[in-house]
């Protein structure tokens, strides 16, 4: 994930190690703009910091989104859960 559009600014990186699992954002929480998903599986993206909840966004298997603004999810992500 990236703080902002495009690729840019600050960066963080989550390496999944298991299935069913929530990742917490730290450095771009609440901040996320861009994503990468080079996995082979769907990631959610959840508002709330422990992935409860409905998931606001669906980052499909290995895609990439430029800019969330248009996902409704810009400056949003708390926690992701893999797949
Ligand atoms: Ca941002
Ligand atoms: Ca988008």
């Amino acid at each position: 994930m990236y703080e902002h559009d495009k690729f840019k600014g600050a960066e963080e990186n989550f390496m999944f190690e298991g299935w069913n699992l929530c990742y917490k954002a730290l450095k771009v929480k609440n901040a996320a703009s861009s994503m990468w998903n080079n996995t082979a599986a769907r990631v959610q993206f959840y508002d709330s910091a422990n992935c409860s909840g409905a998931y606001g966004y669906a980052a499909k298997p290995s895609s990439s989104d430029g800019d969330l603004t248009n996902n409704g999810f810009d400056n949003k992500t708390s926690s992701i859960r893999y797949p």
